[in-house]
């Protein structure tokens, strides 16, 4: 893996680094390591060069790297066409980053941007820069700094041509799963940073779900955090098996040192967001897909971080009477079948939102290839991405995965324990609002007709917005507020 120290200073000649990263925080650090421990030569830069400095000092040795201390040098360093990865925080300092790359760099020359961009500052970075003749690639990169070094899931956009020339680098760095790489070219234009979007959106589902089932392990089922991590540790060895079960079980087991107790019990319930869970809550809303799982989880953090509020609302709302308490154990196994099937709600709408963006933006993505490249690498990597991508593998266009009988079997299996703790929850005044809008959700949607024509009725007659009839083609108006006729509006 690591190269010998005379093998990198042979390599530290003008335009002989393959790639560049600029950008030396944990995240461009780790993933310039990962791709030098490919042998590969890279020329690595930040802009503070204190920063370069201490890269090259700690890690210099592992590879044929390249410290630039200026962002000519960065560019001489790179062969050409140029290929350099911006690595730093998302927003203003990218378009600076490539304001001042610019004019150094040549036609054909590409600027991969691997942060958490949101996607239209993508497409607006990839006009901007086709302008000057250089190609603009956007892609998600998740797994947090381990990921980084070891091998993150890898979600690159943009154009095709550049990604042909960073492909076999980046599938190289990438994790690999069953001996395929977590990196496919998801598609033109903001394609990779939309399909991040949606990832971190789905991992604040996951997140939210499991809180729900803490919560209501904790104070329906009154178990204390050893004994739910117990349960999390038996849970990841089956349906729910995934990176967030395993560390939930390795959260809720720490104990504080000061206080000898559980760590999460003195760690202050006030959860943080940097903001891609709302990015994909406002598409959602924008495409006009239904996607309450994640919608919810941001909501819940929001509700969360308003603690002082919480504070003097817990003394002045009332909750329910208490109940009978629940036989623990057939709890237990109720509450882990509403997880899952609420999971699988969850997944059912943001793979959904995927198509409809794919259909709008025609991006034609591959939806079966995003399950694939999820399934190691990043946060939500878990079995139950294998079962997507089965179920695209053999049903080809899904557009809603709740209708692929594996899941279809799923759900249905776990739908009464479901509605059970839908049902505890509720008169026990534990919020669930994940378990339950994605509840809802499925009951709305298997429903054959719902009550909209209410709805629409209602339109009518406060605006007279029109509405169509189960037995004849067209738009119809009712005079409310006259002579109560119906007429047709539309020829
Ligand atoms: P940060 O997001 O904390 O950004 C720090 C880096 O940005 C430093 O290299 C800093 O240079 C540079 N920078 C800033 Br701030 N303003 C700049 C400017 N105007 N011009 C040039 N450079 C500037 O780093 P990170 O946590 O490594 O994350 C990098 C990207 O990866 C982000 O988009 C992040 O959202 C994404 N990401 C992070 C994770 C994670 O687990 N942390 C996971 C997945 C994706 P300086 O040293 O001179 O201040």
């Amino acid at each position: 893996m690591s190269k010998p120290a005379s093998e990198s200073s042979a390599q530290r000649e003008a335009g002989q680094s393959r790639i560049g990263v600029t950008g030396l925080a944990v995240m461009g650090a780790n993933l310039a390591r990962n791709i030098a421990s490919r042998g590969v030569p890279i020329a690595v830069h930040n802009r503070t060069t204190a920063r370069t400095k201490e890269f090259m000092e700690e890690h210099g040795h592992e590879g044929a790297f390249t410290g630039a201390e200026t962002l000519e040098e960065f560019v001489a360093a790179l062969e050409k066409p140029r290929r350099i990865i911006v690595m730093v925080k998302a927003g203003k300092p990218v378009d600076g980053v490539i304001a001042d790359l610019t004019p150094l760099l040549d036609e054909g020359d590409v600027i991969i941007d691997a942060g958490n961009s949101h996607f239209p500052d993508t497409v607006r970075r990839t006009e901007e820069c086709a302008a000057h003749g250089l190609r603009f690639m956007g892609i998600g990169v998740s797994g947090g700094e381990e990921g980084a070094l070891l091998g993150p899931s890898i979600m690159p956009g943009g154009d095709p041509s550049a990604y042909a020339e960073v492909e076999e680098i980046l599938t190289s760095i990438a994790a690999v799963v069953d001996g395929t790489p977590c990196c496919v070219h998801v598609g033109p234009g903001g394609a990779g940073h939309y399909v991040k979007m949606v990832h971190n959106g789905i991992e604040y589902a996951d997140i939210q779900l499991i809180a729900e089932a803490y919560d209501l392990l904790t104070h329906v089922a009154g178990l204390d955090a050893p004994a739910i991590a117990a349960i999390f540790e038996e849970w990841n060895t089956g349906d729910l098996e995934s990176f967030l079960i395993e560390i939930t079980a390795k959260v809720l087991a720490k104990t504080d040192a000061k206080t000898g107790g559980p760590l999460v019990d003195v760690i202050v319930d006030q959860a943080e967001q940097k903001g891609t869970g709302t990015w994909t809550a406002i598409d959602a809303l924008e495409l006009g897909i239904p996607l309450t799982g994640i919608t919810e989880a941001v909501f819940a953090r929001g509700l969360s971080a308003l603690r002082d509020e919480r504070k003097a609302a817990s003394t002045t709302l009332g909750g329910p009477t208490p109940g009978a308490g629940e036989n623990p154990e057939s709890l237990v196994e109720d509450i882990r079948q509403a997880l899952y099937a609420s999971k699988v709600v969850a997944y059912a709408q943001g793979f959904a939102q995927m198509r409809a963006a794919s259909e709008a933006n025609d991006w034609d993505l591959d939806l079966g290839a995003m399950a694939t490249i999820w399934r190691g690498g990043c946060i939500i990597r878990a079995q139950f991405l294998n079962r997507i991508r089965d179920a695209y593998a053999e049903h080809g266009d899904i557009e809603n995965l709740l209708m692929v009988p594996y899941f279809t079997e799923a759900v249905a299996d776990a739908q009464d324990a479901w509605r059970r703790v839908v049902v505890t929850a509720t008169e026990q005044g534990v919020a669930i609002p994940a378990f339950s809008s994605s509840l809802s959700y499925y009951d709305g949607y298997r429903r054959e007709r719902g009550p909209a024509n209410l709805i629409q009725g209602l339109r009518d007659f406060f605006g007279a917005h029109t509405y169509r009839r189960t037995d004849a083609e067209g738009a119809f108006h009712t005079r409310w507020s006259q002579d109560g006729t119906e007429v047709r509006t539309d020829g």
